[in-house]
């Protein structure tokens, strides 16, 4: 497919193999392992997501930025309700198996207005010895001066599957301190860094120190920054706000000691009462969200 692309190649990068998009629009690239959008550059809006400047692209392990897909299984194994960790082997690390595996292109489609590319992964041997269920799990990647990304699963199993799952969205800013969130007000969130304590936001959300929290319901989200303002509309009922701030930046994996200073994630999600059952053949709603700059 990508033999005959216009605006698409196959590049190595370190270790790993990405499509380098670079179109009238827009310039990107999307690991094929992970399925991992890693750099969105609208060339009307600038970059819409922000990569570590220590990401390294290594098998096996989700590079740290763009869009991690957390699946099936978002954060920790314990912190997920017990109908999905029961299914999961203690011993397995965050986010789940899908960001760190090597996924198929499944469809790749171009025009002057936008290039959509579908990417592909289904179970096998590794899959199956952590998560006892057949799948097949479809990332859709529309792509103009904006991005749009949907992640639907189809349930192959002879029985019902529940998990979680987040697009983990890195974005940038030119400066933490004048940013603000909007889209959260009034809103009950989870605490993982008070003790799961549910609380309320009031107001924008400011960060002035580390952030990780789980915001409950529909939101869509304004980010407010010095130049364009981002906005994140998701369909999901639950999403992460979050910031590792200073101590929790020195010892991220392939993150600056200053990274905090310049991004923030917000994550769409399906986690704690919002995650998803699937009975056998059938095929979730897709976890989609649309990023856009103004
Ligand atoms: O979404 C927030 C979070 O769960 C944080 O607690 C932090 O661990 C972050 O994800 C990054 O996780 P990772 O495994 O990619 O380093």
């Amino acid at each position: 497919m990508l033999r005959h692309a216009a605006f698409c190649s196959l590049q190595t990068e370190a270790e790993l193999e990405c499509i380098q998009i670079e179109h009238p629009k827009f310039n990107a690239q999307l690991c094929l392992q992970g399925a991992q959008l890693t750099q969105f550059n609208s060339h009307e809006s600038g970059p819409l997501l922000w990569l570590s400047p220590d990401a390294k692209f290594e098998k096996g392990k989700s590079v740290r930025g763009g869009i991690p897909i957390c699946w099936p299984w978002f954060g920790a194994v314990e912190f997920n309700p017990k109908s999905v960790k029961e299914n999961i082997p203690d011993s397995q690390g965050a986010h789940g198996f899908a960001r760190n595996m090597l996924w198929q292109l499944h469809y790749l489609k171009e025009s002057a207005h936008e290039v959509c590319i579908g990417l592909k992964l289904g179970h096998n041997k590794q899959t199956l010895e952590v998560w006892p269920f057949e799948f097949e799990l479809i990332c859709h990647y529309q792509l103009s001066n904006n991005l749009k990304v949907q992640l639907e699963c189809k349930n192959l199993s002879k029985k019902d599957i529940t998990l979680s799952q987040a697009l983990h969205t890195y974005l940038p800013t030119p400066s933490i301190k004048n940013t603000l969130i909007q889209g959260a007000h009034n809103s009950q969130y989870i605490d993982a860094l008070d003790g799961w304590k549910q609380k309320v936001q009031t107001g924008s959300v400011k960060i002035s120190e580390e952030v990780d929290r789980i915001y409950l319901g529909h939101k869509n989200y304004r980010v407010i920054r010095d130049g364009k303002n981002l906005i994140l509309n998701s369909n999901s009922h639950s999403s992460i706000i979050w910031n590792p701030w200073i101590k929790k930046s020195q010892w991220l994996s392939h993150y600056p000691d200053t990274g905090f200073e310049s991004m923030l994630c917000i994550e769409s999600a399906n986690v704690l009462d919002d995650y998803i059952s699937l009975a056998p053949g059938q095929t979730s709603q897709a976890l989609s969200l649309e990023l856009s700059a103004d």
